[in-house]
């Protein structure tokens, strides 16, 4: 009995000691923090460059810093569609996210500028404008309307037109067709100066209503055309690339605030390596899957510089006009500036 006791007593004071060797070690000193990050994409990570990124953001994050901070991804919209993503991001109970601009412009009417179709002439423009001052200021303005902090601008890619119905060649072709686009009043804007009809439908959704022949047609980048399977539900591909698609990786500017300094600096480094993956991931994804989607019976067509020129001057003046309408201030202009700026500073690239 005493020698049971005495027993008890030693487990006891092991664990009193035990914690209180926890208790007095600074990592354990104040609770881990634990973030909760929103994805679209799906959780396979050969198919989804915002995976591949969220990926290596969470890991350099806790390499360095993983008894202090813990980031779970939720791929495959386990969080919430984009929409509700950002609404989550708004009101903080969602802490971070990567989303596309799609619904963006319902919270942030400035952001909708970049839906104006054929408006970087390849990716180098779009990342030396975006990565540069001009999209500093657009996502420091975003920031204060909306409490949500851009830590990274990465990509999905450039969007191209599918459909079921007949191949595109010319804008003429686009006559009629009911396409299913992202929540962005300019994508609506840039299928309706084409001629056709665009009906706003959430991710979530876009396959179900593709099988259904809720629309006949959809646009996205290479990628998420593959990811999502369209192939199989959709027999015409044309490589427009209307619109450069960014994806933003998002936290919650409050919870980014009470960070301590050395994890704000680690969160922004280790957005800014994930970007370079995300990018390189929806790069390497429209190298290969073009050639998977052609086996899998989609018909693709590459339209050249002067076909190109048809669908840009037919759809992008009216679309200005359009985000004119819609956001106040000399955004457009700033933006064209920096294209400029852009195009100028690539062309003297000379090595
Ligand atoms: O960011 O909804 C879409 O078509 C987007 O490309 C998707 O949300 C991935």
């Amino acid at each position: 009995m005493t020698e049971f006791r005495l027993k008890n007593c030693t487990v006891l004071v092991a664990i009193m000691t035990l914690a209180l060797v926890f208790l007095a070690y600074p990592g354990f000193a104040k609770d881990k923090i634990v973030l909760k990050m929103g994805l679209v994409e799906s959780a396979n990570l050969a198919d989804a460059p915002a995976t591949q990124g969220a990926t290596v953001f969470k890991h350099i994050v806790e390499s360095k810093a993983g008894d202090r901070v813990e980031i779970q991804l939720f791929p495959g919209g386990q969080l919430g569609w984009e929409r509700e993503l950002i609404e989550g991001l708004r009101m903080g109970t969602v802490e971070m996210a990567i989303t596309s601009d799609g619904p963006v412009g319902g919270f942030f009417e400035p952001i909708l500028i970049l839906g104006i179709p054929y408006l970087f002439r390849n990716s180098l423009v779009a990342w030396e404008v975006l990565d540069g001052p001009f999209g500093n200021d657009l996502m420091e303005a975003l920031r204060k309307k909306t409490g949500i902090r851009c830590l990274a601008i990465t990509e999905n890619g450039f969007r191209n037109f599918t459909n079921n119905k007949r191949p595109i060649r010319t804008p003429a072709d686009m006559k009629g067709l009911k396409i299913r686009t992202m929540e962005n009043p300019i994508h609506m804007a840039i299928v309706r100066s084409l001629g056709a009809a665009p009906t706003p439908i959430s991710f979530g959704e876009l396959y179900s209503s593709l099988q259904q022949g809720i629309v006949d047609g959809q646009e996205n980048p290479v990628g998420v055309i593959h990811m999502i399977k369209a192939y199989e539900v959709q027999k015409y591909l044309i490589m427009d690339g209307h619109v450069y698609n960014p994806a933003f990786l998002w936290i919650n500017d409050k919870v980014f605030q009470k960070l301590d300094p050395d994890l704000k600096q680690l969160f922004w480094e280790a957005a800014q390596v994930a970007t370079f993956v995300e990018r390189s991931g929806a790069k390497l994804l429209e190298a290969t899957k073009l050639q998977t989607m052609k086996d899998k019976g989609m018909e693709i067509y590459v339209p050249s510089d002067e076909g190109l020129a048809a669908f840009r001057k037919m759809s992008q003046p009216v679309v200005i006009e359009e985000v004119k309408k819609m956001v106040k201030g000399d955004w457009v202009d700033r933006l064209f500036q920096a294209i400029d700026t852009a195009e100028k500073q690539l062309a003297q690239q000379k090595r």
